[in-house]
């Protein structure tokens, strides 16, 4: 196994490094370098359109240059870390410019993240400063972070955007309009960060308890965003409507808003919502989206019942996250009039897309194939064993933006990564002769609920604090709605009855993330077990599925 570098990510090995460059994979240049080429290039085209707001390309590249200034001013320095919890605004993209230029790394939380996921986030980067809304969907936000702020050695700046944003924070709105001068872009040159260095750290879907941190860097995460701008033919006249989560690798650089902004495309910044979302792709033209597959659902039966939105700009729509179904992948063509592409990705970095001009079959039966001719890709039985072509194994990988462990994680690398390095997705995939993927399903314990990724092991130590229980196995259960809900089976204590609202108040007196909340409690006399005395998780997914059914409402659930 390698060791991690001093900066805790674990690099890839000096043979790799070499041919990754010599390969052009690797440009050997910062991010914020090529986003302000791109910027040259056309410094007059729109770049960004958030709400009302527009900005240039220009007037984006300056303002990134005149908030990473005023975040040298309060003291960040190149590598410190600066968790960054926003909504989809102009804010959001300004400050992760900023650190990009800067070198400042981006620790991308998600919206739905509270105090428990939040402060662990903080403690395991070190981070010295966060960006939050104030309030979002009632969450007081700003509280949230100056109670992990207090409880934080490193934790020095708050940084707010909205307008309660209090005297112990800086008014992250106030700090993105701020005027620039000319000299900004030279002062801000002089940071440079090298593109071996860690520009951003991506949260892991997890099987474990908390989101592991994957260092991406310059050159590997510039590729990412790159080649996948390149597969799904994104240029100036690309119009991206950012829908989901931008703090999420699939929006952010998949090709997403980096691969927009390196091509002179413009970004629409929204949110899932199809009442919100369709009014806006037909006013700014927008000709490409990402969304997850119960998100997908959403907007296909949105536009059957009010088919009034003309959404003849939109080109292509990916979709990916957790697996989509063929006969919902058949709807978009005829129903949308784009094309699909299927994603699956991760933050790890391994990403498959089906091709625009791929048939209608391989789009909509497939998971795609990989990017990069340089991924490596081997499906494996349970003894690690390669499987015959076309049989179901679990994949693992490496490749040039594949990196070969977690952020200072020893103990999670020796499971999650063999020891040459490939990383165990977790996926139970069958490759086909044409090279094209297809998920069958997952040998990890983790639940994928509309998009979300959740630990079911964080949920059983949740329900293990929850009094009267004494046994306890998270699994999912299928929705129409969001493909997978959380199902938690309980054995009690003798005596002692247990509720989900038990243990709902359990995780939210820890602060934990609402949607991590499960769905559903079953109460059982005992656990099946495997023949190695494991819980039988297969067997309760059965079991759910099954009282699912005998209810006759899984829809309803
Ligand atoms: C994306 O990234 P993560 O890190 O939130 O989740 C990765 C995991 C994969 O290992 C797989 O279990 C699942 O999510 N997944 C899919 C899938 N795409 C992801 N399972 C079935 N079918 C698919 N199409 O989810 C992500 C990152 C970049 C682009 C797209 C998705």
């Amino acid at each position: 196994m390698p060791r991690p570098s001093s900066n805790g990510a674990v690099p890839w090995p000096a043979e790799y490094a070499e041919r990754y460059t010599a390969k052009g994979y690797w440009e050997g240049h910062a991010i914020g370098d090529r986003l302000h080429a791109a910027a040259d290039a056309t410094p007059d085209a729109v770049a960004l359109v958030d709400g009302d707001r527009r900005l240039t390309y220009r007037q984006l590249a300056e303002r990134a240059d005149a908030v990473a200034l005023r975040l040298a001013a309060l003291g960040l320095r190149p590598d410190d870390r600066l968790v960054v919890q926003l909504p989809n605004t102009a804010e959001f993209v300004i400050l992760t410019y900023a650190c990009l230029r800067l070198g400042v790394v981006p620790v991308m939380a998600l919206p739905g993240h509270r105090r428990h996921e939040i402060g662990h986030l903080v403690e395991h980067s070190e981070a010295v400063a966060i960006a939050v809304p104030d309030f979002l969907k009632d969450h007081d936000h700003r509280a949230m972070a100056i109670e992990v702020a207090s409880d934080s050695p490193t934790l020095e700046h708050v940084l707010v955007l909205g307008d309660k944003v209090g005297d112990d924070a800086v008014d992250l709105r106030e700090l993105c309009t701020a005027p620039g001068t000319p000299e900004d872009r030279a002062a801000v040159d002089a940071y440079r960060p090298e593109s071996r260095s860690i520009a951003v750290f991506l949260l892991s879907g997890g099987t474990t308890g908390l989101p592991k941190l994957i260092a991406r860097t310059h050159d590997d995460y510039l590729y990412n965003a790159r080649r996948s701008a390149e597969v799904c033919e994104f240029g100036a006249d690309t119009v991206y409507f950012a829908a989901l989560p931008l703090g999420h690798n699939f929006p952010l650089a998949c090709p997403g808003l980096l691969g927009a902004l390196l091509n002179g495309g413009r970004v629409v910044l929204g949110s899932p919502n199809p009442e919100k979302a369709f009014p806006l792709l037909e006013q700014e033209g927008v000709t490409a989206s990402a969304l997850v597959p119960a998100i997908a659902q959403r907007w296909l039966d949105h536009h059957r019942e009010h088919p009034g939105t003309d959404l003849s700009s939109l080109r292509l729509l990916q979709v990916g996250g957790s697996r989509l179904a063929d006969h919902v992948a058949r709807r978009v063509r005829p129903e949308l009039g784009c094309t699909l592409q299927q994603v699956f990705g991760m933050a790890e970095g391994l990403l498959n897309y089906t091709r625009p001009d791929d048939t209608e079959d391989v789009i909509c039966t497939t998971q795609g194939r990989p990017m990069c001719e340089d991924d490596e890709l081997l499906v494996v039985d349970e003894l690690g064993d390669p499987v015959p072509e076309g049989a179901p194994g679990v994949l693992l990988t490496r490749g040039p933006y594949t990196p070969r462990g977690y952020y200072r994680a020893e103990e999670q690398n020796a499971r999650a990564f063999t020891e040459d390095g490939w990383y165990r997705t977790g996926d139970i995939v069958r490759l086909l002769p044409d090279g094209n993927l297809v998920v069958e399903g997952r040998d990890k314990d983790m639940i994928i609920r509309g998009g979300e990724n959740i630990s079911a092991e964080e949920i059983e130590n949740f329900a293990y604090q929850t009094p009267g229980v004494a046994r306890a196995a998270a699994v999912a259960m299928p929705d129409a709605a969001l493909g997978e809900r959380v199902c938690l089976y309980v054995v009690p204590e003798p005596g002692h009855t247990v509720t989900l609202d038990d243990v709902h108040r359990v995780m939210a007196h820890a602060g934990v993330a609402r949607f991590k909340f499960p769905d559903r409690l079953v109460t059982v006399p005992e656990l099946a077990a495997t023949k190695v005395g494991k819980i039988d998780k297969k067997a309760l997914r059965a079991d759910i599925t099954r009282r699912l059914d005998a209810e006759g409402t899984p829809d309803d659930q």
